[in-house]
């Protein structure tokens, strides 16, 4: 009676794996018949109804039916992927002139390629870079420099005051102090960051980058200051800018210097970013006032013909960056603007 039943679960099983007509429906009738729940499994839980000495037999007997079954299911299966292979391969169609999977290349930001390319110019004259805090004792970011407490030159720099002996740099100067405290002359160092001070519009940021510039030597003069100034912006900007140094006013310079450069947005006419001008400037310089030098321990502080002298100037790199690529917002180097960045390429 079993027996039967067997036979005809078998009949049946392989009657279904005949008329699927897909792998799906196929790997159904497999589940219906072979698996855990499937026909063949309860009809194994009726085996207790036969005599003992016949179960091994009747056992032996369904797994070949089994085998059977699993055999044509295997060979339905592989009929099934050729037709399905073939009935793809009619029906789709590789594009092959579709783009592939683009991955975007990331870039350096303008600012970083600007610093870097500083370096790069001045690094063949003999400079070298050093780098100090963003948040700054009120010595060197004022008081090492010659901008004593209550001094109005404080006032030319808008603080972000931490406490009342820290601040955020309002900019690169005091890392000339850290390296003449910590460095013998001959030096020549550049010192690119990060600085802070309350000032926002077109062409100022509250958060923007400097690099400093210092030289400290014996017999270190104006002309070795424009010398140096002047083939630093022709190898940057190209011989076609033109540069100017106007007389200006800084506690740590003595005499002081601003640098400007012809504006290349208005080519001279006048415009937003130049305060219709014509010129831009990029920085401050000038020799290195002798206070200076005795606070960072180079000098004595008794005069000698013996002592050293320097230069320095501090330029402002998103200035330097605009008029580079005629950029007229500060704005944009901070809004991570895609259609932006993706601009720039050294
Ligand atoms: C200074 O900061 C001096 N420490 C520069 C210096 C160094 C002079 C060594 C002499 C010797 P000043 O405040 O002018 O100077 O700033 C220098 C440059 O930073 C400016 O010419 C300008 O290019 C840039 N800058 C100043 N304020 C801002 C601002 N808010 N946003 C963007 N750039 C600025």
């Amino acid at each position: 009676m079993l027996k039967e039943k067997a036979k005809a679960i078998t009949e049946k099983a392989l009657e279904a794996i005949q008329q699927a007509s897909d792998s799906k429906s196929l790997y159904e009738v497999k589940v219906n018949f072979l698996g855990k729940q499937g026909e063949f499994s309860k009809l194994m839980k009726e085996t207790g109804k036969l005599p003992k000495e016949d179960r091994p037999a009747f056992g032996k007997e369904v797994n070949l039916l089994k085998k059977n079954i699993e055999e044509a299911y295997l060979a339905k299966e592989l009929d099934l992927a050729n037709v399905e292979l073939a009935l793809r391969l009619k029906t789709e169609k590789i594009d092959l002139t579709l783009p592939g999977v683009y991955r975007a290349v990331g870039r350096q930001h303008p600012l970083t390629l600007v610093i870097r390319e500083i370096v790069d110019i001045l690094s063949h004259i003999g400079f070298s870079v050093r780098t100090g805090p963003m948040i700054e004792e009120d010595w060197y970011n004022f008081e090492a420099l010659n901008i004593p407490k209550d001094h109005p030159a404080r006032d030319m720099q808008d603080t972000f005051y931490m406490d009342d002996t820290h601040v955020l740099r309002t900019h690169t100067s005091p890392i000339q102090i850290h390296t003449m405290e910590n460095e013998k002359p001959p030096l020549r160092v550049l010192a690119p960051g990060s600085v802070f001070r309350c000032d926002s519009d077109v062409t100022h940021s509250p958060n923007f980058y400097q690099i400093e510039g210092l030289c400290v030597d014996k017999k270190v003069s104006m002309a070795d200051l424009k010398g140096t100034i002047s083939y630093f912006v022709n190898a940057f900007f190209g011989q076609d800018l033109k540069t100017r140094f106007r007389p200006s006013f800084f506690p740590f310079t003595e005499p002081s210097a601003e640098v400007d450069c012809s504006c290349p947005i208005c080519k001279g006419k006048g415009c937003r970013v130049c305060s219709n001008t014509g010129w831009v400037e990029i920085g401050g310089c000038g020799l290195v006032n002798p206070k200076v030098l005795v606070h960072a321990k180079i000098n004595a502080a008794e005069r000698s013909d013996d002592d050293y002298q320097g230069y320095a100037f501090g330029f402002g790199i998103e200035r330097m960056a605009m008029i580079k690529y005629g950029i007229d917002d500060i704005r944009r180097f901070n809004e991570n603007d895609m259609r932006f960045l993706a601009q720039f390429k050294r």
